[in-house]
């Protein structure tokens, strides 16, 4: 065919470093910016693949997310603005993998499984976020797309959210919004100045938010946004990118990692202060107290905040819809026995990686999903839109009743159903604590974190590692579990669990208890047992301290 010609010939200018291999993982291609300029070209191709299969325009977003400025990645967005099918993560990979002369077949192989008629027009939507070799690489997701006859467009910098949004936006033909950056400024700052107008005596104090951009995209698009919101939030940008570098000593997994401030942040005793992951779609807040003790609001938080929120309006408008908490097993369990005990909401827990929680928010007529590190967000179902939607019409609810579904209909439109969106999710929670009149500690006072360990073990194949009951027990290897079991007992109040992990060449080790020697004492406790039954590398694990 000559639309094969084309890619023969444009595939060697992507060509692919013989002997390489990469996977698709839980949030795409990831590694050393150096190695990824054939998995751009390829991704562009597969991309326009799955744009005739679908019949819908698909996002393929350039970025590498908290990783190391020197790094890049490249995600694939599905037509409803979610994460691409997991049967065409496999043919990513396969894609990927496979050397210069055999592109073709490959491709010719995908075109046949999934029977895609090659006649089909084709449209890709390219996002890239601030690293420097981001310009070039999604150049090449162009050359990609171009090589088989894909329309594209380029939206240049954005963040991973936005991209999510426009693909949405595009596919559900202008419903969910105007697929144009404006367009999303502009829905998202209607609605939060409709929900703040609920809380009309706020001091400039209370609309000062200090907010690190970790040097990243997020931080441009604040800049752009900010006219939008009128100065109904006053935002402090630091580590906005015109000094430091990306996610250097910054941004929110170092915030979440570290448990600390970044740096080159000033922040005063009590003041509000959020942190932006490198591509936008994580973020977590925290404050200093007069002690200049460090406190840390996370995803549990976060989750706990917006859900309570939902919950007593959907009982303040008379709805009968159920709101459900999707976590995973990295949630604090305070968070998990708060919601489960006091609030009375449903908590359902998946497997880490936002596909999961994705997957399982959308079970509910209103699903909140949040990983402990900040990425998540809320799915409304369509029957639970449109019961708002006819209420807010209803001439014949009282003023309460229309004052709650009012302010349930401006949070739908103000929260990003495609993926975790840190600026959509800081203007929520903004609004909450606004209309509640909460202060950051009167939100950090709803329940109290259990001290917790995160550790890593080095084993020497960590897939011998299996796991079931969403990741929270081992299968194998034989006697892990029962040794973990017997470890726990030993502790108060105590959790752990291990996995190996879905990015790095590690088996992760979590554990709470009552008390920070506790949970630190498990955490090396459990550990070792690891180092010992699943084939340890290097040296023992020492205690911490
Ligand atoms: C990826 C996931 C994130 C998860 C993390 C776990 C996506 C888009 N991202 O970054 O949700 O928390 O992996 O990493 O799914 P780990 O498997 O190394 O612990
Ligand atoms: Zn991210």
């Amino acid at each position: 065919m000559a639309q094969f010609e084309e890619v023969s010939q444009k595939s060697k200018l992507h060509p692919k470093p013989e002997g390489l291999t990469l996977q698709y993982g839980t949030a795409g291609f990831r590694t050393q910016a150096k190695h990824l300029d054939h998995i751009m070209f390829r991704m562009g191709l597969l991309a326009t693949l799955r744009s005739k299969k679908t019949k819908s325009t698909i996002g393929v977003m350039v970025t590498a997310s908290h990783n190391p400025e020197e790094d890049n990645g490249v995600k694939l967005i599905d037509p409803m603005g979610e994460m691409v099918a997991a049967s065409w993560e496999e043919h990513a990979t396969r894609l990927a993998n496979a050397e210069q002369d055999s592109i073709l077949t490959e491709l010719a192989k995908i075109i046949e499984k999934e029977t895609i008629d090659m006649k089909e027009p084709a449209s890709v939507y390219i996002g890239k976020d601030t690293r420097p070799s981001s310009g070039s690489l999604s150049q090449a997701v162009v050359d990609g797309v171009s090589s088989l006859g894909g329309k594209i467009h380029d939206y240049g910098l954005v963040t991973t959210p936005q991209l999510h949004y426009m693909v949405c936006c595009r596919n559900t033909n202008g419903c969910y919004g105007s697929a144009t950056v404006e367009g999303y400024y502009q829905k998202l700052s209607h609605a939060f100045l409709q929900l703040t107008q609920n809380a009309p005596n706020r001091t400039d104090d209370q609309k000062r938010l200090v907010v690190d951009g970790a040097n990243g995209i997020g931080a441009l698009k604040m800049r752009e946004m900010e006219a939008f919101l009128r100065s109904e939030l006053q935002v402090v940008l630091s580590n906005d990118g015109s000094r430091g570098k990306l996610n250097h000593l910054c941004g929110a997994d170092h915030v979440k990692v570290q448990q600390k401030p970044p740096e080159d942040l000033t922040m005063a005793a009590g003041e509000r202060c959020c942190s932006f992951d490198g591509d936008a779609d994580r973020i977590v807040y925290y404050y200093t107290d007069s002690d200049g003790r460090f406190h840390l609001l996370d995803g549990d938080k976060i989750a706990t905040l917006i859900s309570t929120y939902l919950k007593e309006l959907l009982t303040q408008a008379g709805l009968d819809l159920q709101i459900a908490v999707v976590q995973t097993a990295y949630a604090n369990g305070s968070s998990t026995r708060y919601l489960e005990d006091v609030m009375m909401v449903t908590v359902c827990c998946t497997k880490t990686g936002v596909k999961h929680l994705h997957h399982a928010a959308q079970q509910y007529d209103i699903g909140v999903y949040f990983e402990a590190n900040g990425h998540g967000t809320v799915l409304f179902s369509k029957a639970a839109q449109k019961q708002i939607l006819e209420l807010v019409k209803d001439p014949n609810t009282n003023d309460e009743k229309k004052r709650a579904v009012n302010l349930l209909e401006n949070s739908v439109n103000l929260i990003n159903q495609t993926v975790g969106d840190a600026i959509s999710d800081m203007l929520v929670i903004e609004a909450v604590l606004a209309i509640r009149g909460m202060s950051v500690q009167d939100w950090d006072a709803i329940y109290t974190d259990l001290p917790n360990r995160q550790l890593k073990v080095k084993v020497s194949d960590r897939r011998v590692i299996d796991t079931t009951d969403a990741e929270r027990r081992a299968v194998t290897p034989e006697g892990l579990q029962e040794a973990i079991d017997s470890l726990v007992k030993k502790y108060k109040q105590a959790r752990a669990f291990v996995r190996p992990s879905g990015t790095e060449d590690v088996v992760r080790v979590y554990a709470e208890a009552d008390t920070q020697k506790g949970a630190d004492s498990l955490a090396h406790e459990v550990s070792l047992v690891v180092y010992r039954l699943a084939g340890g590398v290097g040296d023992e694990p020492k205690p911490l301290q």
